[in-house]
């Protein structure tokens, strides 16, 4: 179910698309695997796509490279995100990186340098065998909470996988590049 912890932290940082959510976890709950960003999702990150990324099968790897870096005291980390459906660019999606071991999906590789905002490239080793995908990246922001009990939401959680998965939205999401296996 940690996929849909992903799809929550998108969804939250549009707060009329609640109800939607909602139908969104009854769908996911109720489907084998549970493993999908939902393609409504989808048409939010198209809308949203703030900078290009670049992807290429080397024959070992599929390297995902982008150009715009997160920054500032917020920054959480980057996700990768690929669709299982090859050829539908607009098709669901799922994180294949993060930071942190958010999904225990097969294709789902943990890369603690995701961490660091001069992070510019995560190598996809546990991809499909076969196919044409797409990739996207997400810039990952903390969200402020009071952490000091003085009634104001204005510290950062600390910084463990808990945190990461309940107190973090996407700020920025990419483009979509296609990789041909
Ligand atoms: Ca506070």
């Amino acid at each position: 179910m940690k996929r849909v912890m992903t799809m929550k932290r998108i969804h939250t940082s549009s707060k009329i698309l609640s109800a939607l959510y909602v139908v969104l976890l009854f769908t996911i709950s109720t489907t084998t695997g549970c493993s999908y960003v939902s393609d409504a999702i989808e048409g939010v990150l198209t809308k949203r796509a703030g900078f290009s990324i670049d992807a290429y099968y080397d024959g070992d790897n599929v390297i995902v490279s982008w150009s715009e870096s997160g920054s500032g005291n917020g920054f959480a980390g980057y996700e990768v995100y690929m669709t299982e459906e090859p050829d539908n660019e607009f098709a669901d999606y799922i994180v294949v990186g993060a930071r942190y071991g958010i999904s225990l999906d097969d294709y789902f590789n943990s890369d603690s340098t995701l961490e660091y905002s001069h992070t510019l490239t995560f190598e996809h080793s546990s991809h499909p065998t076969t196919g044409v995908y797409f990739y996207r990246v997400g810039i990952i922001s903390w969200e402020k909470i009071d952490a000091d009990g003085d009634g104001e939401k204005d510290d950062y959680p600390p910084d463990e996988p808990d945190y990461y998965i309940s107190t973090t939205s996407v700020s920025q999401i990419s483009g979509s590049a296609r990789v041909e296996l």
